[in-house]
């Protein structure tokens, strides 16, 4: 087997004192982030949605194989025709799949089968994962798929904010038709889809509260 290669990293000299703030900083910037709904049809140039494809493709993965693909869809019709199949899967979901209890939990969002921001959002992020790679006609592993791609999922949301966009991780389940629509090859599997755009000038989000860090956290 070949030597691995290292190189010095090259990390953060940052006075401990500058650690505190920067890390206040960035929870308050994080903190002001909302799943939108509602989005301006206002046109964002590809290059920023290149940029934050790879800030999410930056993520650590298994055996850094980096699972994913990113689709990347503006095409109207397109976006129509998966706006359409998704509707009719929320449409089952809300009407009789989802459980009283599941949709009784949804209430305080307003969520509906509706999704007109497939329409409206300039673009269409939809994320597959990777069940396997092929390196030419050779199938070859990888590996802790949904926790890499999880992690990428959360660099693209934190980076869509960060840019000063907003975005929705949105599950149109079963999401098999993405698939089809997108023709994907069969190694992948739709795991998240995503709207980037500016807010619509009079978007509203839900009043909701987060735990505080008795309630997620434990310290030994
Ligand atoms: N996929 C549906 C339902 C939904 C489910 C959960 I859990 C949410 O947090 C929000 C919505 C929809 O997108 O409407």
């Amino acid at each position: 087997m070949a030597k691995p290669e290292f190189i010095t990293y090259l990390g953060s000299q940052i006075p401990i004192e500058e650690i505190g703030l920067r890390a206040k900083e960035f929870r308050r910037q994080m903190e002001s982030r909302r799943s939108v709904r509602n989005y301006s049809s206002e046109a964002i140039p590809k290059e920023v949605i290149d940029d934050i494809i790879m800030t999410a493709s930056s993520a650590p993965s298994g055996a850094n194989k980096q699972p994913w693909t990113f689709c990347v869809i503006s095409n109207a019709e397109l976006k129509s025709k998966i706006r359409a199949a998704a509707e009719k899967e929320e449409h089952d979901n809300y009407h009789h799949r989802m459980s009283d209890a599941w949709l009784k939990d949804l209430e305080h969002l307003g969520t509906d089968e509706y999704k007109e921001f497939l329409d409206t959002a300039p673009w269409v992020v939809v994320l597959f994962r990777k069940t396997f790679e092929m390196e030419g006609n050779e199938k070859r592993n990888v590996y802790y798929v949904n926790e890499s791609v999880g992690i990428a999922a959360g660099f693209f949301i934190a980076a869509v904010h960060q840019a000063g966009l907003v975005t929705l991780t949105h599950t149109p389940s079963p999401m098999g038709f993405l698939t089809k629509i997108l023709d994907r090859p069969k190694n992948e599997r739709p795991f998240l889809l995503l709207p980037v755009g500016y807010p619509a000038s009079d978007a509203e989000v839900p009043v909701i509260e987060k735990k505080g860090l008795d309630e997620v956290a434990v310290y030994y």
